[in-house]
């Protein structure tokens, strides 16, 4: 089976977008197109001598069939040992913590995340680095400019590999190792908290409903949760994996996890809900009716993270997403630890992890993590507000309401234009660019703009500079309003508007949320003509 060489040619738009390269199963069903990917990026990867690779997906529709490609590309590549997930499952924060235990030199994550799947869903492929988290921007660049280049694919003529059982097969001079995707996972897990006193909780009759969205966290959440915390048989629901999800949309916010809330507001509701998308990093909590804002959800377990025993000698420092709420700038600012404010993409965060500056980190869009792995964590945010609730006392919304009575609520929502034409999409920005010089000290829908501009960062560690991460408007009272373009759709542009107004007044605390932001979807209209623009009434999507 010596390796072989295929004649390709590039094709276009193989450019990773916030969290890799996310197409249509139709686009990476062309011939050659995911091995144009894989071997623009085995391309710029140095000599495989001697390394190991971590390969694993969240189980969509296309992943047999992409594992056995990548496989085969890597024992061309020469890499030493390929550690593959039993069944070709790894969740996105398993590959990290794999990547990391076992010092291998990267990993492949195959993902589309939150969006759906199934032959007209979406498929996705992202490579970790060393540290086990998502590559930065001058790894994804030097890919995109390599696929526009590649000319030929190394591979090997080998049988498929048989994923469903553990074992050690090989492939030329490669090991093929297939893995208990949850092991070293849970490993972390039952080092960062007190599964005694979570087990009490359960013991005590705590109720939670865990809804895994027929994703890859359902064998995580069953293993951990109910074999070993002693939670009820069923309480994970939608627990096996499924190609198409099941016909669900696994993305954890009110809006698809519908039935979750659902039973999270009915009589006799569950003590706490909570959710996790395609590939398990993200998560929803939910208290008895009682909706956690991913933001909140941050600052509550910055707050009380000293409770936890993994955290027990405090934070060096947390971090967020330009767009998150600043609910754990306040909470960090009583502890007295710094906080970071990064472009959106977890990839921001790896650098001020591995310098020691950060512990903790989170981001709007329903993810949070710490520095265990290098990727943000669904089931590690559910364990987290469990040790709390079972240390405290506390209920969800309980620990929420000391957030906000300790430092007020950043009323918070993110409204979402969905598959907009893209030239639409880019001109409403270019348009908002433009009248960036001339906002600050103006009125805009009766209310005094001080900040108008273009996020742009400066990574502290390595000096890299990443421009035009969204347009902030800050008014005078510190409420903000944010634009950017998302980079994980596949369907023309989505364009996400971040609203958040502090309400220190704890009478005004429970005013509906789109109520209360109503003057700052005002000052979007008229700064945006989102309406005229989009062509849309309503966003698609708010959550
Ligand atoms: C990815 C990134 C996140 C980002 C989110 C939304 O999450 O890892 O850091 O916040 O996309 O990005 P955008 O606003 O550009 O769509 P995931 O869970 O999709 O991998």
């Amino acid at each position: 089976m010596p390796v072989i060489v295929l004649p390709t040619t590039p094709y276009e738009g193989q450019r990773p977008g916030t969290s890799g390269l996310r197409k249509k199963v139709t686009v990476f069903e062309q011939r050659l197109y995911l091995e144009n990917f894989v071997q623009a990026l085995f391309d710029v990867l140095p000599d495989a001598k001697g390394l190991t690779l971590v390969v694993g997906g969240d189980g969509r529709y296309h992943n047999r069939v992409a594992i056995q490609v990548i496989l085969r590309m890597a024992a061309a590549k020469g890499y030493a040992r390929v550690l593959v997930g039993q069944g070709g499952i790894l969740s996105t924060p398993a590959v990290s913590a794999v990547v990391r235990r076992h010092a291998a030199s990267g990993g492949i994550v195959l993902s589309a995340s939150h969006n759906p799947g199934g032959p007209d869903g979406d498929f996705g492929i992202k490579y970790n680095v060393a540290n086990g988290g998502p590559a930065p921007e001058k790894v994804t660049q030097a890919v995109y400019a390599r696929s526009r280049e590649v000319r030929e694919i190394h591979t090997c003529d080998s049988e498929d590999v048989p994923l469903d059982a553990l074992g050690t097969h090989r492939i030329e001079s490669t090991e093929l190792v297939v893995i208990d995707p949850v092991l070293d996972y849970a490993n972390i897990m039952r080092g960062l908290f007190d599964f005694d006193a979570i087990r009490k909780l359960f013991q005590s009759g705590f109720r939670l409903r865990f809804d895994a969205m027929n994703a890859v966290g359902g064998p995580y959440a069953k293993a951990l949760l109910e074999d070993e915390l002693g939670a009820p048989v069923g309480t994970v629901v939608n627990a096996t994996p499924l190609e198409d999800f099941g016909g669900l949309h696994p993305d954890p916010n009110p809006v698809n996890a519908e039935d979750l809330i659902g039973h999270m507001f009915a009589e006799g509701a569950p003590d706490m809900g909570a959710a996790s998308d395609g590939d398990a990093d993200r998560n929803m909590v939910v208290g008895r009716s009682f909706v956690v804002s991913p933001s909140d959800s941050l600052a509550v377990l910055a707050a009380h993270a000293a409770k936890v025993p993994g955290y027990s000698r405090g934070l060096a420092g947390v971090a967020r997403s330009m767009p998150t709420s600043t609910a754990v700038d306040r909470v960090a600012k009583t502890l007295k630890i710094p906080c970071f404010e990064t472009p959106t993409g977890w990839k921001f965060f790896g650098n001020l992890m591995d310098s020691g500056q950060v512990t903790l980190c989170g981001e709007e869009s329903y993810g949070t993590g710490s520095n265990h792995v290098r990727e943000k964590d669904g089931l590690w945010a559910v364990l987290f507000w469990l040790n709390l609730v079972a240390v405290t006392g506390q209920s969800v919304e309980s620990l929420v309401r000391g957030l906000w009575r300790e430092h007020g609520r950043c009323v918070y929502s993110r409204h979402d234009y969905e598959a907009i034409p893209t030239e639409r999409a880019d001109q409403l920005m270019a348009d908002l660019r433009a009248a960036l010089p001339g906002l600050p000290g103006t009125q805009v829908a009766g209310q005094s703009v001080v900040l108008a501009d273009d996020f742009a960062y400066t990574d502290p560690v390595d000096g890299s500079v990443s421009q035009q991460q969204g347009v902030r408007i800050g008014l005078a009272d510190g409420s903000r309003v944010v634009f950017r373009l998302s980079g994980t759709g596949t369907e023309g542009a989505t364009l996400r508007i971040y609203l958040e107004r502090h309400e220190a007044d704890p009478a005004r605390q429970d005013l509906p949320v789109q109520q209360s932001l109503k003057p700052l979807v005002d000052l979007a209209e008229a700064l945006a003509h989102v309406h005229q623009a989009t062509g849309m009434e309503q966003p698609t999507v708010m959550t």
